[in-house]
């Protein structure tokens, strides 16, 4: 459905508008109270989200492709059915197909208490991978208020059990890489991904980054705190039906190699995913649903 299509069926006046923009992508934009949010159809992916009187709490890059079928660098992109690159099939695309493929959007509904929420959905059907052969059905909803919250729902309707992992791969929006610090993952085993995957133990109580750092705890179903001590503001996530938890910041060098990043703009963005990867991947049985969400806030510096 083209943005004229969605916003006659689904637009609400002042509330919700779909827009194409100029690379032939549509996005929904939403204002509500204050409060501003944008989405992507390409990947269900937010890409914005600010509440009344806050810095916006996304980190999307300015040099993202925002082009079909390429991944859009910040915001949220879910990652499905598998984190990093597949192990079954290494040409697969890295982080699953979810994020470059067009969801359907079935529904939008506003609640009394200034939210808004968008449901959209993806199946098998609409991908056709030649990288996973099974059968799924994937059911996002977004809800853009004072929390920004976001649950996907992964269904098997097949007769055998599927096997996949999930991510939502949160970029946020930060003063400095260098005045922030995570709490939350203390005492988690990780896998540290910028040192040859070895596995590692969080010792210190607060996460801190001061060089690449690429991390996937695991088995940590807590919510994780940003603290950032330059916009004196904590960013809190929470979650529910994850079991693994990434934290990843290129650093320089690696940044510097991605055209879609930009110059400085790593040092603005902090990623803390909520996710089930790698020993926390997920088992589905037949005709089972499997959800996952998270609920992220703004909370005042202590
Ligand atoms: O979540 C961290 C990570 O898996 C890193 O290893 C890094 O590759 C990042 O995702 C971004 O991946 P992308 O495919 O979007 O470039």
């Amino acid at each position: 459905m083209g943005a004229e299509e969605l916003t006659a069926e689904f637009g609400i006046a002042g509330i919700l508008d779909f827009i194409e923009t100029q690379h032939g992508m549509v996005k929904a934009v939403t204002s509500l109270d204050g409060m501003t949010g944008e989405l992507y159809l390409q990947g269900a992916q937010v890409t914005a989200w600010q509440p009344p009187d806050e810095r916006p709490v996304l980190f999307t890059s300015a040099n993202s492709a925002f082009a079909p079928e390429r991944a859009i660098r910040g915001g949220v992109p879910i990652v499905f059915p598998w984190f990093g690159a597949s192990r079954h099939t290494p040409t697969a695309p890295q982080h699953g197909f979810a994020r470059t493929a067009t969801w359907h959007l079935d529904g939008v509904e506003t609640t009394g208490s200034g939210s808004l929420t968008l449901t959209l959905s993806l199946d098998d059907g609409d991908v056709g991978s030649p990288f996973w052969p099974d059968r799924f059905r994937a059911i996002y909803s977004v809800t853009f208020g004072q929390t920004l919250s976001l649950r996907l729902a992964v269904q098997n309707p097949a007769m055998h059990s599927i096997l996949f992992e999930d991510a939502l791969h949160s970029y946020f929006a930060i003063s400095d890489v260098a005045e922030i610090a995570i709490s939350g993952l203390a005492g988690a085993t990780y896998i540290d991904k910028a040192d040859a995957a070895r596995r590692k133990v969080q010792t210190a109580n607060l996460v801190t980054i001061t060089a690449e750092t690429d991390r996937v705890y695991l088995d940590t179903s807590g919510q994780c705190v940003i603290e950032d001590r330059g916009w004196r503001r904590r960013i809190v996530v929470g979650k529910d039906g994850s079991a693994s938890s990434v934290v990843w910041n290129p650093w320089a060098e690696k940044a510097a190699a991605m055209v879609d990043l930009g110059e400085d703009a790593w040092r603005g963005m902090g990623c803390v995913e909520t996710g089930n990867i790698a020993d926390n991947e997920v088992r589905l049985a037949a005709d089972a649903e499997h959800q996952m969400s998270t609920a992220i806030s703004i909370a005042a510096a202590r």
